[in-house]
C-alpha cells in the first residue's frame, strides 16, 4: 500500500492501527513516510508509535487483547524504533558519560528500556544495554567492568519493581553506592518509589532521562573541577 496518499493525521491513525494489529512490515513504511514528510522521530514516536502502544495497553488491561497479539504489536514497534535508531543514535557530539542499563530480575518488557539506551546514545552516553531479566549480580559486573557513572533500570511490573531496591541494597553491600548515579523508570514506578528504593532519580519518559543524566554529568563535572 502506498501512504502517499493520506494527510498527517491519517498517517499517524493508520500507524497506530497497524501496530495495534501487528502488522511489522507496513510499521517501517510509514515510519519512513512520516520522516519523508520531515517529521522528527520523537514527533513519530509520540503520534504513532507510543500512541498505537497504549491503546495496545488499555485493551491488554481490559481483557480484549491477550499476549500473543501484543507480542506482534511490540514487534511492530521495535521494526519500527530500528528504522529510527540511528537518527535517534547518531551523535555528533564527544562522549559525555557511561551508562549501564538493563530491565531488572523477572521482567521482559524492554521497549521502554531500549527507548532510552538509544536516546542516551544519541545524548552523547556510551550504553552498555544488559538486555532483560537482569539480576543484582549481572548488574554488579557489569558496574564493575564498565565504571559507569549511571545506572538505569527498568521495571513495567508492579511485582518486579521491588527488585530495584534488590540492587541499590546490593551495591551498597559492595561498598559502591556512592560511585554511581542510580536512575529508575518504566509504567509503573513514580517519583516517591524511586526514593523509597533509594535511587537518585526518577526517569518519567525518554526524553527526561536523558535531560537528568546530563544535568547529571554537569554537575559530576562541576564537582570533580573543584579544588580539594
Ligand atoms: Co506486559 N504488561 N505483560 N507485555 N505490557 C504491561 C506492563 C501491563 C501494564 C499491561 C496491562 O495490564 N495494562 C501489565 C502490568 C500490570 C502490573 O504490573 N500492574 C502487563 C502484564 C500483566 C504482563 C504479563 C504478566 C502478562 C501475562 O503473561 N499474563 C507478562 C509479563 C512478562 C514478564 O515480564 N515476566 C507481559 C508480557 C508482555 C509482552 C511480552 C507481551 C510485551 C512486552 C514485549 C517487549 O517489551 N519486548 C508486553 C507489553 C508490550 C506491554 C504493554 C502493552 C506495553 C509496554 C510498552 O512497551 N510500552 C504494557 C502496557 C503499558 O505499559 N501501558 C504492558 C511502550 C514504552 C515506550 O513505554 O515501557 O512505559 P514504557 O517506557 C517509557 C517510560 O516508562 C520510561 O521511558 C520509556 C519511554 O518514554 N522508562 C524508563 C522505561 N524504562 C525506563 C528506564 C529508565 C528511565 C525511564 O531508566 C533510567
Amino acid at each position: 500500500m502506498s501512504y502517499t496518499e493520506l494527510n498527517l493525521e491519517d498517517l499517524y491513525l493508520q500507524m497506530q492501527d497497524d501496530l495495534y494489529d501487528g502488522l511489522k512490515e507496513e510499521i517501517p513504511e510509514q515510519v519512513q513516510e512520516a520522516l519523508r514528510r520531515g517529521q522528527t522521530p520523537q514527533e513519530i514516536l509520540d503520534g504513532g508509535l507510543v500512541a498505537g502502544m497504549d491503546i495496545v495497553g488499555v485493551d491488554f488491561r481490559d481483557g480484549i487483547l491477550f499476549v500473543p497479539e501484543v507480542l506482534m504489536a511490540a514487534n511492530a514497534m521495535k521494526a519500527g524504533m530500528e528504522i529510527l535508531r540511528p537518527l535517534l543514535t547518531e551523535t555528533g557530539a564527544e562522549r559525555i558519560g557511561t551508562a549501564v542499563m538493563g530491565t531488572v530480575k523477572g521482567d521482559i518488557h524492554d521497549i521502554g528500556k531500549n527507548l532510552v539506551a538509544m536516546m542516551l546514545e544519541g545524548a552523547g552516553f556510551e550504553v552498555i544495554n544488559l538486555g532483560i531479566n537482569v539480576d543484582a549480580e549481572k548488574f554488579i559486573a557489569a558496574i564493575k567492568e564498565h565504571q559507569p557513572d549511571i545506572l538505569g533500570m527498568s521495571a513495567l511490573l508492579t511485582t518486579t519493581m521491588p527488585y530495584m531496591k534488590v540492587v541499590v541494597d546490593t551495591l551498597g553491600e559492595e561498598g559502591m553506592r556512592d560511585d554511581i548515579y542510580v536512575m529508575v523508570g518504566g509504567a509503573p514506578v513514580t517519583e516517591n518509589f524511586a526514593r523509597e528504593v533509594g535511587a537518585d532519580a526518577y526517569g518519567r519518559d525518554a526524553a527526561v532521562s536523558v535531560e537528568i543524566a546530563k544535568s547529571y554529568m554537569i554537575r559530576r563535572r562541576q564537582k570533580l573541577a573543584q579544588p580539594a
